[in-house]
């Protein structure tokens, strides 16, 4: 109860809220004979993670493993941190999690571990690389990197200012997108000035207040690069309300419903998509492995795509789901 009381269990994919209908729980930390996997995602009720979990459900159907999904209400490590100490009461094999900070959510995921719990770190990690035994993650730096070329060629040797959007400072994932696009735009686009990395706190509408701030503040904004599904969201809605869709170039991350919707109508001009079911696949196999003692990769890298409107459905498997 205390585990339900903590964190919102994420519907949709295997069973109902709450229902966990497969093996009964057992205690006593990673022997084989205990078969049970929890994943803690970022946040409940999102495209990407929903994808990552529908992924994980099937591979550990598949191994014969069960899987409860929890998440908190908001991207929040104040939020997260207790969905995993609580953990400690049930003592799954193993623990996939993508941890909210890459510091603060650190000694909650070392409690765990110490209780002998395998830590698998699916999407963002910890600074602290001595805590999980695997992790899998799309090539962040990579990402932003091909959204930087992906601008250069939209904006085809123009002159001018753009912006990027980071979420939440201590995100390992979009501050190496935003990182990997600055060093990037240099290369491909030397025309091209960033004013800097804002913040967005993973709030779509300050997403879209800095975006029209933005559009006020600099007459040369000619694009915009949104890390992440929530800021793309709102960068769009900024667009749109300043009047600016398709004036200034927005290249986005990931493959939210409404970001395939903003791509096609021509608010994005190009989305990085991930590949979360693979993320969440990847990670019970690893899971798996490390709890039955078969050797594991530390570092797994995931596919990302750039697609655009003229290709994007031929590209659909990289649509995110918002049920398996
Ligand atoms: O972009 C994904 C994920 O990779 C990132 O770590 C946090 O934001 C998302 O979940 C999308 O909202």
């Amino acid at each position: 109860m205390l585990v339900l009381a903590t964190g919102a269990l994420v519907a949709g994919c295997g069973g109902q809220i709450g229902q966990n209908n497969d093996t009964p729980a057992q205690t006593g930390g990673a022997t084989p004979a205990n078969k049970n996997l929890d994943l803690v995602v970022g946040v409940k009720n999102e495209p990407f993670y929903i994808s990552m979990q529908c992924g994980a459900e099937a591979a550990a159907k598949e191994a014969g493993y069960t899987i409860t999904t929890q998440a908190p209400d908001k991207f929040d490590p104040t939020l997260q941190a207790p969905i995993v100490t609580a953990l400690g009461a049930k003592k799954p094999a193993a623990l996939l999690i993508a941890p909210t900070d890459d510091k603060t959510m650190a000694p909650q995921m070392k409690q765990i571990k110490d209780m002998g719990v395998k830590v698998i770190e699916v999407d963002t990690a910890l600074q602290d690389t001595g805590i999980a035994v695997s992790s899998i993650s799309s090539d962040n730096a990579q990402g932003g990197r091909l959204a930087a070329q992906t601008m250069a060629k939209l904006t085809s040797g123009k002159t001018g200012s753009v912006l990027v959007l980071d979420t939440k400072a201590g995100t390992s994932t979009t501050a190496a997108r935003a990182k990997g696009f600055e060093e990037e735009l240099k290369n491909s686009a030397p025309n091209l000035k960033s004013i800097g990395i804002q913040f967005t706190e993973n709030e779509p509408s300050v997403a879209a207040q800095k975006v029209t701030a933005a559009i006020s503040s600099t007459p040369d904004l000619v694009g915009v690069f949104a890390t992440n599904l929530n800021t793309g969201e709102g960068a769009a809605t900024g667009l749109r309300s300043a009047g600016k869709v398709g004036q200034v170039q927005l290249v986005g991350f990931d493959a939210s419903p409404s970001e395939v919707e903003g791509l096609r109508a021509g608010a994005f001009q190009a989305l990085i998509a991930q590949d979360p079911g693979m993320i969440g696949r990847t990670g019970v196999q690893q899971a798996i492995a490390a709890v039955e003692g078969k050797s594991v990769q530390r570092n797994i890298s995931a596919p990302l795509v750039a697609l655009t409107k003229e290709d994007m459905d031929k590209k659909a498997e990289f649509f995110y789901k918002t049920k398996c």
